[in-house]
């Protein structure tokens, strides 16, 4: 669409944000907690996993140092725009997917722990940043960009593991999809008018998400038909106001 069209089709272009204002500011403290929290947990999650998988336990454990670093560069995000990751909220927000992992860890269900870790967290991970990419502040431009490469690397490693495992694992991962999915998307949900204020469109981010994910269905072995019917369930629910 040429820049006309766009002005014809959806009328002047929104101003972009202040990220200097009170309410962006305000609002980027709830997002960079949920950020922040969320790689905190991947870094706990990928410590589990190497305890988990043995024969894998020093590429979790580098995968695991990666998220550490990811949380440490998203404070100095919040901290360039004087702003402190609104962590108690996003530990809320995360408690019940991480209830989960620890659930599946306990009974030794690593497919379960893989689904949401490295498939359903790294998903939201990528399609988050490739969508704050076009609207971050100079500063979180450049991290966003350099972690979103790291993260590809994640969402690898699960479907390899579980590619190569489909048969046995293959109802195991419908089923966490069914619990985890749902709860992911409550974490969007509630962050969502937070998303509008900095620049964000959290549709955009829910569409973004499912395809990526449904694409990592395709890979591990699940049809194109099985992986739509798998993600459009959970999402059919969610509503983002
Ligand atoms: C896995 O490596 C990390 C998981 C973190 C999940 C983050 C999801 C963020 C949701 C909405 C915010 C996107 C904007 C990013 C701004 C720093
Ligand atoms: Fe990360
Ligand atoms: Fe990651």
């Amino acid at each position: 669409m040429t820049s006309l069209q766009s002005v014809a089709f959806s009328g002047a272009p929104a101003p972009s944000p202040d990220p200097t204002s009170p309410v962006y500011r305000d609002a980027y403290s709830r997002i960079n907690g949920v950020v922040v929290v969320g790689e905190g947990l991947a870094d706990r999650h990928f410590r589990l996993l190497a305890r988990a998988i043995p024969e894998d336990g020093a590429e979790l454990l580098r995968l695991g140092a990666m998220e550490g670093r990811h949380a440490r560069d998203f404070i100095g995000c919040g901290a360039n725009l004087g702003v402190r990751p609104d962590a108690a909220l996003a530990k809320q927000l995360f408690a019940p997917l991480h209830a989960l992992f620890q659930e599946c860890d306990r009974s030794r269900d690593l497919a379960g722990c893989l689904v949401i870790q490295c498939l359903i967290v790294e998903c939201f991970a990528v399609a988050a940043y490739r969508a704050y990419l076009p609207v971050a502040d100079a500063y979180a431009q450049p991290i966003t960009a350099a972690v979103l490469a790291d993260e590809a690397e994640h969402l690898n490693y699960g479907e390899q593991w579980l590619q190569g495992r489909f048969a046995e694992v293959a109802e195991a991962v419908a089923a966490i999809c069914r619990s985890a999915l749902p709860v992911t998307l409550q974490i969007l949900q509630a962050v969502a008018e937070d998303m509008r204020t900095i620049g964000m469109d959290p549709s955009d981010l829910v569409g973004a998400f499912c395809e990526l994910f449904e694409q990592s269905l395709v890979t591990i072995g699940f049809s194109g038909a099985e992986a739509r019917r798998l993600v459009f369930r959970s999402v059919a629910a969610v509503s983002l106001g």
